[in-house]
Formats: C-alpha cells, structure tokens, sequence
C-alpha cells in the first residue's frame, strides 16, 4: 500500500478515517502527537492549526508516499491557502470527510480543496462508508491484499461505539 500522511485540522475525521480504512468499529481516540501505522501516518490537528508546527508536517510528509489534506465537508472556512500543495514534494490528495452530515457542503469543501492543488479528491463518511473503497483502491499497490473483499463490504456502515461528545 502507499503510505499516507494525513493533515487537517482538528476534528476534521483523521484518525476516524483510518479506523474505518481498516475495521468495522469507531472509536474516539484524541490524536496527541504524530502517529505511525502500516499504511498511515496519523496527525494531531493543532499541526495544521500552528504556523510553527506546520513545518513538522513537510518534514514527516518524506516518510510517506502521498499527502492527504483531509476537510470536514460542513467547514465554514479553509485551513488552507491558496496553491499550498508544493510545500512538499510528495503528491497530495484531497479528502472531504463527514459528508453524511445533514447541513454538509461538499462542492464548497471541493472547491477549497483544488485550490490548495489537490488534483485529486475523494469523498467519505467514515461512519456510512461512503468513499472508503475508492481511497483503498487509490492506495493500493500491485500485490497488496485488503481488508475487505470489494465495494460493497468496504462500505457498510460502522459500528460507532463512541465519539467526542459522548
Ligand atoms: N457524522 C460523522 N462524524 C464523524 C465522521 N468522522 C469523524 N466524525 C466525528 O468527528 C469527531 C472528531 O473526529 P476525529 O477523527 O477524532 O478527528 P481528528 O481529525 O482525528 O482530530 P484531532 O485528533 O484532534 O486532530 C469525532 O467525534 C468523530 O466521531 C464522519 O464521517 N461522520
Ligand atoms: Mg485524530
């Protein structure tokens, strides 16, 4: 599998997303410092949010293959500027998450996204599953074997055993 690097800010659905790129539970787990996986790399929102702590995130893009820049599709505003995409040499992809919510708007969130340079876009419900079979397909490499057998059992909806709130 490449390996990605997600960066957004807090609470957009980054380490919800990689849950539910792997099992069928979610779980609210505060993201606290960088974070390796086996196909991900994991990163605390204030990252993004903190001009001095961006750089980190350029620096540890080096240990992927690719850059997600994830936004949660009821965002009243962008985190990112204008072409930002070449900061790192590594290609970046564009992630709308939470696009199950009611009052979502995706196309604003698409939008923001290609303006940042993300060529690329997917669009996910961490929690219906909605988007999760295109970014496995995205990221996997001749040879690889997925979690789950196709489409349809890579987006049945998960088990939401809890979230921030509750
Ligand atoms: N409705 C809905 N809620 C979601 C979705 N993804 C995440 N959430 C909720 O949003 C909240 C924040 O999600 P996290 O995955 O912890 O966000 P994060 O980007 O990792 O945040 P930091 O670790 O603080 O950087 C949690 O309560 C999740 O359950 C989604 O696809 N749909
Ligand atoms: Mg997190």
């Amino acid at each position: 599998m490449k390996k990605m690097i997600m960066v957004g800010r807090s609470e957009c659905g980054k380490t919800t997303l990689r849950q539910a790129l792997k099992g069928k539970e979610i779980r609210y787990e505060k993201t606290q410092y960088i974070n390796h996986y086996d196909v991900v790399i994991d990163t605390p929102g204030e990252y993004a949010e903190t001009k001095g702590l961006a750089r980190a995130l350029a620096l540890y893009s080096f240990e992927a293959d690719v850059v997600a820049l994830l936004i949660n599709a009821t965002e009243p505003f962008s985190l990112y500027p204008p072409n930002v995409t070449p900061v790192v040499n590594r290609p970046c992809i564009g992630i709308v998450t939470q696009i199950d919510i009611p009052d979502a708007d995706v196309d604003q969130a698409v939008h923001w996204l290609k303006l940042a340079g993300c060529e690329t876009i997917f669009k996910v419900s961490s929690y219906t599953g909605e988007g999760i079979w295109e970014i496995l397909d995205y990221l996997k490499e001749d040879g690889d074997v997925l979690p789950w057998d196709g489409k349809a059992a890579a987006e049945r909806p998960r088990n939401v055993l809890s979230t921030k709130l509750a």
